[in-house]
């Protein structure tokens, strides 16, 4: 590094001091915490930003989001290259960087990491760094410290994309380094125009029968999703959907709505009534990335039928397998490829959806959780379909079977209706553009599962009977530390503090079809406990229990 690098990094670091007494860790979902604490972080991550396309020789993006958290939180991660999350090596580096206690500190650190990385600091080489940030209103302070950020690497250019859903940047990122227009029109046009083919291949005699609507209700979150939601909805032409808990509305983001708050307590978000009985209504988190539907029943006495993460990943199972079987039985498709299909799930995932999926024959894959961790283990299959049941998830295709699927369409006259076969083909294409590739997008998912409804002739009641979750409930546990929960084997077994695991088992025991987890959140202060039983009294029962065990072994001493 030369001294001209050294003195304006030495410069621009003086201006932002880390928070005293306060440890920050690259979690989940990059670095949350009350925005007050963050401009510092966010500064040293725009530095890692720039070093990290540098390294890469590409586009990374930054995006100022903490998600489904309360307003007054926000948050920092990078998209990598391939519009994924930041490499996992990184993180370590990350975390020092955010840490360190001093201008000289990090200095010693960048200097030390660029020497190990050999990333070339000569002041010639560009990078660029795409930044976005959803609503909140700290987003544009933040916002300025990341730009400061970058461009305290020589060479460095922060090009700020403005307000956008998580997804959407994601998007943007991989699509740039595709060497492919990625504004945001660009963005609304590939998800409307996909979509409008998808309708367009829909059998004639599915799309008129009776309990198929054309309209949806989604809830924004009060967050960026809903206005990005109001746009899109405007290129679509027989789809209606209506937006509540817009932004635009005055109500506070995730306060009450949303994803995650319909998903964990499976009751009606505001805005939402029982005038809504029976219809299709979805929900979308702060940041848009991640999408749940439910139901309202007649007597609701608040609560919904949720149709979660789960079932939308069981929806898009089904229609992708039913598309590959017509591509493998058609003879006029030549050479079929045997394109192999995997899904992946969680923990958190109902058991009676992993045995649905396992009964379609499906292989179904667990991973920890957090998106990172889901992509990577379905980027090993010609299709991969990952869900969270928080409604986090998407379908990836190999850039070897879309290649095939390209090749295949071609040879497809245009106009010609075809054969079953050369249909499956074109939605399967269509299907590639729709979904997001980079990461979970609630409103590509929503598109996609409303043209699968659409195509299979089926409403939320269809869907929703696919299977019968078991009842479960989740809390969160207040403790004094909660990396000191330490798990194995995608989360299902605490390995430390010791004891604890027996202790859940023996509890665990007493409950018919029981099955319990807790692990520690990796974007809140908590400890998360996940409880599922043949009853809710049951699967009640057992998270409370378990959750005063882990306040015995890790809590503030309360009980
Ligand atoms: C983030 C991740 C998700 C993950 C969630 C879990 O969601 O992107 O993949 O499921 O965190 O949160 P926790 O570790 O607190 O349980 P989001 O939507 O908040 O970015």
């Amino acid at each position: 590094m030369n001294d001209e690098q050294q003195s304006l990094l030495l410069n621009s670091s003086s201006r932002f001091s880390p928070p005293q007494g306060v440890k920050l860790s690259y979690g989940t979902a990059g670095f949350r915490a009350d925005a007050s604490l963050l401009p510092s972080t966010v500064y040293r991550v725009g530095i890692l930003a720039a070093l990290r396309s540098l390294k890469t020789g590409s586009i990374i993006g930054l995006m100022i989001t903490a998600s489904h958290n309360k307003v007054s939180d926000n948050g920092v991660k990078i998209a990598d290259p391939n519009g994924g999350m930041l490499s996992q090596h990184w993180e370590p580096f990350a975390d020092a960087l955010a840490n360190a206690p001093s201008p000289q500190h990090l200095l010693v650190l960048i200097n030390e990491f660029v020497a190990k990385e050999g990333i070339l600091m000569d002041g010639v080489s560009h990078a660029e760094v795409l930044l976005g940030r959803d609503t909140r209103p700290s987003g544009d302070a933040l916002l300025e410290a990341a730009r400061q950020g970058v461009t305290s690497i020589v060479g460095a250019v922060a090009t700020d994309m403005g307000v956008l859903t998580t997804p959407q940047l994601h998007w943007m990122v991989r699509a740039r380094n595709k060497g492919v227009q990625a504004s945001e029109q660009d963005y609304f046009e590939q998800l409307s125009s996909s979509f409008r083919c998808l309708e367009d291949l829909i059998p004639a005699e599915k799309s008129k029968l009776d309990g198929v609507n054309n309209k949806v209700v989604v809830d924004g979150s009060n967050g960026v999703g809903g206005v990005k939601l109001k746009v899109l909805r405007s290129l679509l032409n027989a789809l209606v959907v209506e937006v509540r808990n817009s932004s635009e509305d005055g109500g506070v983001l995730n306060d009450g709505v949303g994803a995650d708050y319909v998903q964990k307590e499976k009751v009606v978000p505001h805005g939402f009534d029982s005038k809504d009985a029976g219809i299709r209504c979805a929900s979308l988190d702060g940041d848009a990335d991640r999408l749940v539907y439910f139901i309202v029943p007649p007597e609701s006495s608040g609560r919904i039928d949720l149709v979660d993460g789960d079932k939308i990943l069981s929806l898009f199972a089904i229609f992708i397998r039913e598309q590959l079987s017509f591509l493998n039985e058609n003879e006029g498709i030549k050479n079929s490829h045997q394109a192999r299909l995997g899904v992946v799930q969680t923990a958190y995932a109902n058991g009676a959806s992993t045995n649905y999926l396992k009964q379609l024959g499906l292989e179904v894959n667990f991973t920890p959780t957090g998106v990172k961790y889901l992509h990577e283990k379905a980027a090993e299959f010609d299709i991969g379909i990952y869900f969270e049941a928080n409604g986090h998830g998407t379908v990836l295709f190999s850039e070897s079977f879309v290649g095939w699927l390209e090749a295949r369409t071609k040879e497809i006259s245009s106009g010609s209706k075809g054969s079953e076969g050369e249909k499956a083909a074109l939605r399967l294409l269509a299907v590639s553009k729709l979904i997001n590739q980079a990461v979970g997008d609630a409103l590509s998912g929503l598109l996609l599962v409303e043209v699968i409804l659409q195509h299979m002739g089926w409403s939320i009641h269809r869907w929703n009977e696919l299977y019968h979750d078991l009842p479960s409930r989740q809390l969160k546990v207040k403790v004094a530390d909660r990396n000191a929960v330490i798990t194995a084997n995608a989360e299902t077994v605490v390995v430390s503090p010791p004891g604890l695991q027996e202790a859940i088992n023996a509890e665990t025991g007493k409950y018919h079809q029981g099955r319990c987890f807790v692990r520690p959140s990796g974007t809140e202060d908590v400890v998360r406990v996940y409880a599922e039983a043949s009853t809710q009294e049951a699967a009640d029962t057992l998270s409370n229990s378990v959750a005063k065990l882990v306040d015995q072994f890790l809590g503030l001493g309360s009980s």
